[in-house]
């Protein structure tokens, strides 16, 4: 084979191969090319094949011909693939920048709900006063939610039209005096505990009567409590809720209590009834197996709706449990 054509071969290959090397659009396709010319099977290995065929004198200059042919090519891959990985890093830079001046994604604020803000609220007055926060169960027995509560058979509160009774005999609590009960077996004087929770009458639904309600209850039993320990309580309560407004306590009854007070505030130049208290009756004390000779107590029930109605001047207790953003957005 005459040295000539050898040497065109190689010096053509060169000039094809620097030409593709710089067009190649990917490291995959640089490869490729790698492979075609400096591969063992690839178009140099192919070329020098025909070294065989040279006069001996020719063979070192077309060896050093080869040589430098395949450093060209060599250096052509190299160079570009450092390129083709500079410009794979810039486009990845370039993806991922994040430009920190963007406004960011609107999201709405959230709120506490009008009646989980107002029981917190109370809940911390008398956690303040070192009471404990007691909770139970909303299914009750009738002996928990009534009978413990010395509250007779035939008492009104029991008949079906107030108590949501279940398939069981069981029912819903009409009030959390039952958790009170449930505390005072498992502990021993002296108490103080605040009860928090949802409870259920079967009222008619209507501005002022909701269902589901609910109701905070405190309860505190010592040795030597009497009603002025519980005229006190009630009124640093109520100044804390109400700012120091006039309160008055009128003479009422209930079942679990003697004597039994309901208490008004005036507020807005008006007598708002806003909880009822009283002496715990020595039955419930002995229902627990307290001795009512040693030790007497106070307590005090009220509904959490009725508190955000009045200091929230919500007119419908209904407002309470719509999702209306129109009114909650206003909390
Ligand atoms: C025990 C003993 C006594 C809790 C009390 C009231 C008076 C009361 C109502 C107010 C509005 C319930 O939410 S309401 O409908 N409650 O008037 N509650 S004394 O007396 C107790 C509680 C537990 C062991």
């Amino acid at each position: 084979m005459p040295t000539s054509s050898l040497e065109t071969q190689l010096t053509d290959l060169q000039k094809v191969a620097v030409v593709e090397i710089s067009g190649a659009d990917s490291l995959e396709a640089l490869e490729q090319l790698r492979v075609s010319y400096l591969g063992k099977k690839g178009e140099l290995s192919q070329i020098l094949k025909g070294m065989g065929k040279l006069e001996a004198g020719d063979r070192p200059r077309i060896g050093a011909v080869a040589n430098d042919v395949k450093e060209v090519v060599q250096h052509a891959l190299e160079q570009k693939k450092a390129d083709l990985q500079t410009a794979q890093i810039l486009a990845q830079l370039e993806s991922e920048t994040l430009d920190v001046t963007m406004p960011g994604v609107y999201l709405p604020q959230g709120r506490v709900h009008p009646l989980n803000s107002m029981t917190d609220r109370i809940l911390d007055t008398f956690v303040g006063l070192g009471y404990t926060v007691a909770d139970g169960p909303e299914m009750e027995t009738d002996y928990y939610n009534f009978e413990a509560l010395n509250t007779p058979p035939d008492h009104p509160a029991r008949d079906m039209q107030d108590t949501f009774y279940l398939p069981d005999g069981n029912l819903l609590r009409t009030h959390t005096s039952s958790v009170q009960i449930h505390y005072m077996e498992e502990n021993d004087p002296p108490i103080r505990i605040v009860a928090p929770g949802r409870c259920y009458r079967r009222d008619t639904e209507d501005a002022t009567h909701a269902a589901v309600f609910h109701q905070i209850e405190i309860l505190a039993i010592d040795e030597g409590l009497t009603f002025t320990d519980l005229k006190g309580t009630i009124k640093i309560f109520l100044e804390e809720m109400f700012g120091s407004v006039p309160i008055r306590f009128r003479a009422s009854y209930f079942p679990f209590t003697e004597p039994s007070a309901e208490v008004d505030v005036q507020w807005n130049g008006r007598w708002l009834e806003v909880l009822g208290c009283g002496m715990v009756d020595p039955n419930v004390l002995k229902a627990v197996g307290y001795d009512p000779e040693v030790y007497t107590g106070f307590a005090a029930g009220f509904g959490v709706e009725r508190f955000a109605m009045v200091l929230h001047q919500i007119d419908d207790i209904r407002r309470l449990y719509t999702s209306d953003l129109r009114f909650l957005r206003q909390f």
